[in-house]
């Protein structure tokens, strides 16, 4: 895809099919080398998803070697998904530049963006600023960002953070739960940040069912990640319980857009 598009790429999508479906890929050597990530792309691309994404909170090393095999496999825009300003590869199409706004510390809401801009200009990235807001339970993420995590039973804490992000001019907003969390974002907390922000809403962790992704579009996302179920089935099924995911998920955001 060629540069400077992806952005009305993924709001065309969720326009035409209800929802945008992201697949998310960790460029991480203990979890699949690149030649795997790139396998796992093509079935993802083949099962329906829409773009992906490569990033993680722990990533190293193989970013690079990792969007190489994945651009070999699909024509499907990647986007990165950097957990530090090492999360920057020139071989990407857009990068979801964000800031961790729930964060206790400065560096993961400016600092590392203040470190990672130019890199991002010089490599002619399309940047998608984007807010990030981490919830109970968290993971990883909520750890490594040392995120003041948003508590589950309280979605007004969410949605005014989110409608903050709003105000303060990024174009999405993402609600995380933390990669392979025991469950999704709460549907009541996605739901009260849906109706409240005008932008769009980005919903991942612990989405790994046709029911988990339904009850998530149902409640009011606008585009959906999954990366843990991916990459713990596309390989062995060839991408086929993750169509399965999809189509129910697109048919959830159809039948909410008509
Ligand atoms: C993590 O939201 C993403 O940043 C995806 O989570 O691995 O649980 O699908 P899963």
């Amino acid at each position: 895809m060629s540069r400077g598009r992806v952005f009305n790429y993924l709001l065309k999508v969720r326009s035409e099919e209800g929802i945008v479906h992201l697949t998310l890929i960790d460029p991480d050597p203990l979890k699949q080398p690149p030649e795997v990530a790139g396998q796992i792309a093509k079935h993802a691309h083949d099962a329906g998803t829409n773009a992906i994404m490569v990033g993680g909170s722990t990533a190293f090393g193989i970013l690079d070697e990792t969007i190489e095999k994945i651009k070999e496999a699909t024509d499907l825009p990647v986007i990165l998904f950097p957990g530090n300003v090492s999360g920057v590869s020139k071989l990407a199409d857009a990068i979801f530049f964000m800031s961790v706004l729930n964060s206790r510390n400065p560096y993961f809401i400016t600092k590392a963006q203040a470190l990672g801009a130019f890199a991002v200009k010089l490599y002619g990235l399309e940047p998608i600023g984007m807010a990030y807001l981490v919830v109970e339970p968290g993971g990883t993420v909520g750890y490594m960002s040392e995120a003041n995590l948003l508590p589950r039973n309280k979605p007004q804490i969410a949605a005014a953070y989110a409608l903050a992000a709003q105000y303060m001019g990024f174009r999405v907003v993402y609600l995380e739960s933390g990669s392979g969390a025991s469950s999704h974002v709460p549907n009541e907390m996605i739901s009260m940040v849906s109706k409240t922000i005008d932008i769009p809403l980005i919903v991942g962790g612990g989405i790994r069912t046709e029911n988990d992704a339904v009850e998530v579009v149902e409640a009011g996302a606008d585009m959906i990640v999954q990366g843990t179920m991916i990459e713990e089935t596309a390989l062995r099924d060839k991408g086929e319980t993750l169509k399965k995911v999809i189509r129910a998920a697109k048919k959830a955001g159809e039948k909410r857009s008509s």
